[in-house]
């Protein structure tokens, strides 16, 4: 790493941007330790002050992880998901021992176009809620999700709602569990907007997955349009050889 004194570039942001780096292209690994702030101060003569500055952005930008008496760690950058097994956002962070999250973009009830009236089998203009959610992993945006979902599938939302389970919802509404999904997925480039709300530049690769849910009834429940972060998924399929 070198840090230039005479740059206009803050030294806080000349570490962090070798640092993000190093962490992409591998040069730094996954759960390594990195060298102390002291170290660090002293390696390039500057205060630790500055070091702390720049660590603790990459801390919250999900690039680095701390603990406590031991140091701060290279985080693991890429989530490896599963495309068999219906599972929810949330379930899935909980399993990676992660906070799940989510933050409310947009919420309207809106009248079910034709398109989205034939995917869900619900009546022509029937009434949906149309949820568009950042979903967060410790804070940090992972995906979009735009989902629509028919009222009658889910009664009337409200805040408390959109902050937590999706799924546990429509389960205890319906008395009912999800039984089964239909995915398609497609990669894509984040439009400006996509990039705003995940923290990503403009034009960079995304995961569009579309996803239509079922209850066990056979009755669908919700279609949701979402856009996952190229640089923090990779997804993964096991397959049987078959002749
Ligand atoms: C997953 C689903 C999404 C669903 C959400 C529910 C995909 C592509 N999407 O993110 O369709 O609405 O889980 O999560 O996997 P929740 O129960 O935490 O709200």
């Amino acid at each position: 790493m070198q840090i230039d004194k005479q740059s206009p570039v803050p030294i806080y942001f000349q570490i962090m941007e070798q640092l993000k780096t190093q962490i992409k292209n591998g040069e730094l690994k996954a759960d390594a330790l990195l060298p102390s702030e002291r170290e660090y101060a002293e390696q390039f003569g500057i205060s630790r002050m500055t070091v702390r500055q720049a660590l603790s952005n990459l801390v919250n930008e999900g690039f680095l992880y701390r603990q406590k008496g031991r140091g701060t760690f290279v985080s693991k950058l890429k989530m490896e998901q599963p495309l068999q097994g219906l599972t929810s956002f949330t379930e899935d962070m909980r399993s990676r021992g992660m906070k799940p999250g989510s933050r409310l973009a947009e919420y309207q009830l809106i009248q079910a176009t034709e398109e989205l009236s034939s995917i869900l089998g619900c009546g022509h203009q029937a009434t949906l809620h149309k949820i568009i959610r950042v979903r967060l992993a410790n804070d940090i945006p992972m995906a979009i999700e735009a989902s629509y979902i028919p009222f009658d599938k889910a009664g009337k939302l409200d805040a408390s709602h959109f902050q937590s389970s999706m799924y546990e919802h429509i389960e205890a509404y319906n008395q009912m569990p999800i039984s089964r999904a239909k995915q398609e997925l497609e990669p894509g480039a984040a439009s400006e907007e996509e990039a705003e709300l995940l923290g990503i530049q403009p034009g960079a690769p995304v995961l569009y997955i579309k996803r239509t849910t079922y209850l066990q009834d056979g009755t669908a429940f919700e279609h949701v349009k979402s856009a996952y972060r190229g640089d923090r998924y990779t997804f993964v399929h096991y397959m049987d050889r078959v002749k």
